[in-house]
């Protein structure tokens, strides 16, 4: 796939006077998530670690737009909620293996929690399981705190859960107002200029493991989708004289494998239906006349439906990643055609590619917003440290509102 054409306006005109999605990767994009961030996942990403491509780094971050003065008081995870990495490997859309992640309840300000990791089945057979602690959060430090990893010996799996920046970017009010300008009837492609990163300051909390690639392969061979879901307790009981009581099996609460799919393709009022939904669903055509049919008044012609519907719905919403493809670089691998839509690393532009993609390849400067505000790490867990409160007398360009 070719990724740079020059741009058309006119192509991304006539797809935004026919429909106007909100573009973003997943931060509260349904309205059940949107009041409950400890389950809202923002972003998922599936790349090889450039300094070891025997090593998957398989991550995903929830609560979006976490100001650096609250890193403190919202850098706790829930310990209410299990985060659930789906791994496929056998070439269809059912998930074959599964890696959970919980949280012991929050004990102090600034104190670790003690994370349970388990690998199993998706029938529950096959557990395996270790402990590791949260990277601490600090709402006064003018340098963020160290990340802390644990890395298991028994699975030689790394693990790392904390606040870390948030390393989606993309101009949101940028966007929206090129979008309302098409709809006008006086397109005003200089509203891309802005350049602003809507992300650009907040943090998010992010749980990233980095995997041996045999551990992750199947019968497929070398390519593996991952996707996310946030899972919460059935029922859970309330009473005045007690904390909630959660009981029954895990539900789903968000999901989230390709990035826009649900933000952009899903119509409103399905949005939380597919949250709840299975990859399975999604290869079953439970939303493919939804997904197509926004597609279609975006404008966007066959072959490129067909080009999103193979990424998203064919084998279902997961990112697909082929652990045959060289990833090297800085900042969690850099390197031309080894990147979304092959997994995701965290420098990918994914939204320039999916507006490319969208507008049959018309689009290619996007929204101007071409990197992450803060430079990733060069080693696990490669997200960038969180931002933090900043000095007295600093003039503050940080969040890019
Ligand atoms: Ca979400
Ligand atoms: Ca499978
Ligand atoms: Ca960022
Ligand atoms: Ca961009």
């Amino acid at each position: 796939m070719k990724l740079k054409t020059p741009l058309s306006a006119l192509t991304i005109a006539v797809s935004l006077a026919l429909s106007s999605p909100l573009f973003a990767a997943d931060h509260a994009e349904a309205p059940l998530v949107e009041s409950d961030a400890a389950s809202d996942i923002a972003d998922v990403y599936a790349f090889l670690d450039p300094n070891d491509n025997s090593k998957a780094v398989l991550a995903f971050d929830v609560h979006g737009f976490i100001v650096p003065g609250e890193n403190g008081n919202l850098g706790g995870f829930d310990s209410s909620v299990s985060y659930q990495f789906n791994i496929e490997n056998t070439g269809d859309a059912v998930a074959d293996k599964l890696i959970t992640v919980t949280f012991s309840e929050l004990s102090g300000r600034g104190k670790a929690q003690r994370s349970t990791i388990t690998l199993s089945n998706p029938d529950g057979s096959g557990k395996v399981s270790f402990t590791g602690p949260t990277s601490p959060a600090s709402a006064t430090a003018a340098i963020a705190p160290k990340a802390v990893v644990k890395t298991d010996s028994a699975t030689g799996i790394s693990f790392f859960a904390g606040v870390v920046d948030d390393p989606f970017f993309f101009d949101i009010p940028g966007f929206n107002r090129f979008a309302a300008s098409v709809l006008s009837g006086k397109p005003d492609a200089s509203l891309l200029n802005r350049g602003r990163d809507t992300f650009a300051g907040y943090n998010s909390q992010m749980i990233a493991l980095r995997v041996p690639v045999a551990m992750l392969k199947g019968s497929a061979g070398d390519v593996i989708g991952v996707s996310a879901t946030t899972l919460r307790n059935a029922q859970t009981l309330r009473s005045s004289t007690a904390d909630p009581v959660n009981t029954g099996a895990y539900q789903p609460i968000d999901r989230m494998g390709v990035p826009t799919i649900n933000t952009v393709l899903i119509p409103f009022p399905r949005k939380n239906e597919y949250n709840r939904a299975s990859t399975a669903d999604d290869a079953a055509g439970k939303f493919a006349g939804d997904i197509v049919g926004t597609l279609t008044a975006l404008g966007t012609d066959a072959a490129h439906i067909g080009i999103l519907a193979d990424v998203a719905v064919t084998k279902g919403d997961m990112l697909r990643l082929n652990t045959a493809v060289a990833n090297t670089g800085k900042q969690g691998g850099n390197n031309a055609g080894a990147g979304f839509p092959n997994g995701r690393r965290p420098v990918d532009d994914v939204i320039d590619t999916v507006l490319f993609l969208v507008t049959n390849e018309g689009l290619t400067t996007g929204d101007n917003v071409n990197a992450n505000d803060e430079v990733f790490r060069d080693k696990f867990p490669f997200f960038a440290a969180s931002h933090q409160p900043l000095p007295t007398g600093t003039l503050d360009d940080n969040t890019r509102n």
